[in-house]
């Protein structure tokens, strides 16, 4: 049996149901956050509980918890569903209310929701690397909320699925700025560039794991929006997000990047960013 979490109340995920008059369902007026358990042990999750606050704050929805909390009824949740490795999805929306665009009274409270999900770590991709392709970011311009509205996202993801790829690099005017469902980074002559945390892209928990390795580690990178051009021409490509962790993209418009193999600092990250998942969580 598997148990979600809905309103606070651990319930069988065959007896948890939504109001049709739910503004998550009628508008995706909410915030939501997927947060990494490796060994039954959440990666990072301050971090993203921090992200959910900022997000859900950034639209006016007050959290009825405190992250404390929070985070305690999402390790229930995981020892109720024997998680050992997987995801625990959250969200939560403006709440119940006849459809209206003005936000309800302080009456209507929001409307919690958390399900866990097993996924093992991608261990052939990793290894390996995926393919991408481009396409523009038609989203809007506050891409730092993770809002519950997607379909920008959705739209670019199917075009690459279509493609055969696995994700789609989105860019504004060409510059690049996030994938639809990760963050980007290239590197160029041992210097890693990634697109700034503004409106532009989600500031990903993997991506600012990412960022400290490096600068503990003394490996250079900056935080500057680069070009298709620079994109296409780097000489190693990699994502990073709570699933994928530093993912190798070896081919990005049907040509080859790196030789077609992922690359020696994609690979020395890799290594890094699993030691961090180990030091929180043990052996992976
Ligand atoms: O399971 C999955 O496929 C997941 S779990 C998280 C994501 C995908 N994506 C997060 C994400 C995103 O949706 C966008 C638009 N940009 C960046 C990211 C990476 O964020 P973190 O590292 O926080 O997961």
């Amino acid at each position: 049996m598997l148990y979600v979490n809905l309103n606070g109340e651990l319930l069988d995920r065959n007896n948890a149901s939504i109001d049709i008059e739910d503004r998550g369902y009628q508008f995706g007026d909410g915030v939501y956050e997927v947060i990494r358990v490796y060994n039954g042990k959440l990666f990072t999750g301050n971090e993203h509980l921090n992200r959910l606050w900022s997000s859900a704050a950034s639209i006016g929805i007050t959290i009825p918890y405190t992250k404390q909390e929070l985070q305690q009824q999402l390790i229930e949740l995981v020892e109720k569903n024997r998680l050992m490795t997987g995801t625990i999805y959250l969200q939560f929306t403006r709440g119940i209310s006849p459809r209206k665009h003005p936000f309800p009274g302080d009456d209507v409270t929001p409307t919690f929701v958390a399900y866990t999900k097993e996924v093992g770590r991608p261990t052939a991709k990793l290894e390996n690397g995926v393919k991408a392709m481009v396409t523009e970011d038609i989203r809007w311009l506050r891409c730092d909320i993770k809002s519950l509205n997607l379909l920008g996202n959705l739209l670019a993801n199917q075009k690459a699925a279509e493609a055969g790829c696995d994700e789609a690099v989105l860019h504004r005017d060409g510059i690049v700025t996030e994938g639809s469902h990760s963050n980007i980074s290239i590197v160029k002559d041992g210097i890693i560039q990634t697109h700034p945390a503004n409106n532009f892209i989600l500031n990903g928990i993997s991506r600012q794991v990412m960022l400290e390795i490096c600068n503990r580690e003394g490996i250079q990178v900056v935080e500057e929006p680069f070009s298709l051009e620079a994109l296409a021409q780097a000489d190693e490509i990699f994502l990073t997000g709570t699933t994928v962790e530093v993912m190798p993209v070896v081919e990005l418009e049907a040509k080859m990047i790196a030789g077609g193999r992922p690359g020696t600092i994609t690979q020395r990250l890799q290594t890094l960013f699993k030691a961090e998942i180990e030091k929180q969580c043990g052996a992976v």
